[in-house]
């Protein structure tokens, strides 16, 4: 085996400060507070702190650590606009023909539609670019899994931070490479409204599955 091109160094392990079952326990009383919000104030949100959460999602393992994300975070007022008049437009060929029956049912219980005011209202939108090839044209691996990993850090240092986000999906996304001018290695993969919710803010009453549902011991 060749040797490798980088030096390896002793892995200095993090310490909770509390017993692992206790530092998991709190973990989870944390993100299980998490829900996805659709109703945003447009109560400003420092630059600081969403560079502080793209760092975090940014720590995300990945394929041959390739690293193959970018994070486009968009505060200027006309380019929301134009995301969401181009979402809403996608919205809308959705639930009026795109979506089957049971899709649309399955929906129901979130009211959701094809109006999207949450993209001109939060006062950010983070659009999770996957890069096909890294920016030299080179290889990148298990792509899907890898900006998956760094999303769900990301959605969860945005939590951590008192803010809410919304795992925003218009389909197809190709426009959001348009309007941001995107080059073409990098294909749009998901988008998220970041803010403060509206005082107002509802959440559908959903509950999780149990452990004994998602959870199989051998
Ligand atoms: N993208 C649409 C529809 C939608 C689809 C799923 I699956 C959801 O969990 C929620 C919504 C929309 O954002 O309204």
């Amino acid at each position: 085996m060749p040797p490798p091109s980088v030096p390896h160094v002793p892995y200095k392990p993090f310490n909770p400060g509390v017993p692992a079952d206790e530092g998991a326990r709190q973990f989870f009383e944390t993100l299980d507070q998490r829900r996805s919000c659709r109703f945003f104030s447009d109560q400003p949100v420092s630059r600081e702190t969403i560079e502080w959460c793209v760092k975090a999602g940014s720590t995300a393992p990945s394929g041959a650590h390739k690293q193959p994300w970018r994070f486009v975070c968009v505060q200027d007022a006309a380019t929301k606009s134009k995301i969401r008049e181009a979402a809403e437009a996608e919205e809308r060929e959705f639930y009026e023909r795109r979506a089957n029956d049971q899709w649309l049912d399955d929906l129901a219980p979130l009211q959701t539609g094809p109006e999207k005011p949450f993209l001109e209202i939060a006062p950010w939108l983070i659009v999770v670019f996957k890069m096909a090839k890294t920016d030299d044209g080179g290889q990148v691996y298990y792509l899907n899994e890898s900006v998956g990993i760094a999303c769900g850090m990301l959605i969860s240092a945005i939590h951590h931070a008192g803010l809410v986000t919304l795992t925003h999906t218009p389909s197809p996304m190709g426009f959001l490479g348009e309007v941001l001018e995107r080059p073409a290695h990098e294909r749009a993969f998901l988008l998220l409204p970041v803010g403060y919710p509206a005082s107002d803010a509802t959440v559908p009453e959903l509950t999780r599955k149990g452990l004994d549902e998602v959870m199989v011991v051998v």
